[in-house]
């Protein structure tokens, strides 16, 4: 028997709102340029880089595999630390001017998922201040309160696609993951909510469609809306147009 659906987990970048292109890789780019350094991360580079989760994490990426040159600083730690910090800062104020929507259909679906009695957390990579910042510019002042959970970046030392923040997302709501579905945009991603034994729906965006889905209940370009319903690239659309709390019900008692 299938245990009764009680959660859904969102993951953030990419999921709720197509934030990497246009927003993180912009942030991060200001902030090399604010420190005075030429590396330029475009879009094409950027999509590799998203090989590695975690901004910190990326960077070091970044250094040890496209930039051998850089004559590393002694603290590259800490160095790395302050790039990001302003890194944040930079992706915060981004956010301030509106410049990133929720993708369509994110906003009706949490509405139907809070008026069905459907709890909500986020299990996500990004910093917690890209959270905050990301819900109140989108949700309102008191965006982040739709979620009775919101965890997210260093709070579990690693980070996706270990399960970890899945995982700690679960013991905080005393939920066992037969309860929840997940809500994720990537192969990192699906790796991290599967091995935390999460049923996964897929939405994909431009940097994620050919990435390998392998076990996720359903694979979507989109949530759809009723007036532009998404297209199923894997799995079964039980006749929907677009997600909405049934279909997600539906997808859950699938075995
Ligand atoms: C998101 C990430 C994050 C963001 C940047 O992955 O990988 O690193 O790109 O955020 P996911 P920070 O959607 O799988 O959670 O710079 O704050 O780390
Ligand atoms: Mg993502």
């Amino acid at each position: 028997m299938v245990v009764k659906l009680e959660a859904l987990l969102f993951d953030v970048d990419g999921t709720l709102a197509d934030t990497e292109r246009d927003g993180h890789r912009v942030a991060f780019n200001r902030a090399f340029a604010g420190a005075g350094l030429d590396w330029q991360w475009s879009v094409a580079l950027y999509e590799k880089l998203l090989a590695v989760t975690g901004g910190k994490e990326r960077t070091l990426y970044y250094l040890e595999n496209y930039n051998t040159e850089f004559k590393r600083p002694e603290n590259l730690e800490e160095f790395v630390a302050d790039l990001h910090k302003s890194k944040t800062r930079h992706y915060t104020n981004l956010l301030d001017t509106g410049a990133i929507p929720l993708r369509p259909g994110v906003l009706r679906l949490l509405n139907e998922a809070k008026a069905a009695g459907l709890r909500l957390a986020i299990s996500t990579t990004t910093t917690p201040a890209n959270v905050s910042a990301l819900l109140k510019n989108t949700l309102g002042e008191d965006g982040e309160s739709w979620f009775e959970v919101i965890a997210a970046g260093d709070i579990v030392p690693a980070k996706k696609p270990a399960a970890d923040i899945y995982n700690y997302t679960m013991e905080q709501m005393n939920l066992s993951a037969e309860a929840c579905i997940a809500f994720e945009d990537s192969e990192n991603g699906i790796r991290s909510s599967q091995t935390a034994k999460l049923k996964t729906i897929i939405t994909v965006n431009g940097y994620t469609v050919s990435h390998d889905f392998e076990g996720a209940i359903i694979v979507l370009d989109g949530f759809g809306e009723p007036d532009a319903p998404f297209n199923v690239l894997k799995g079964n659309g039980h006749n929907k147009d677009y997600m909405d709390i049934e279909l997600v019900k539906q997808l859950h008692q699938q075995s």
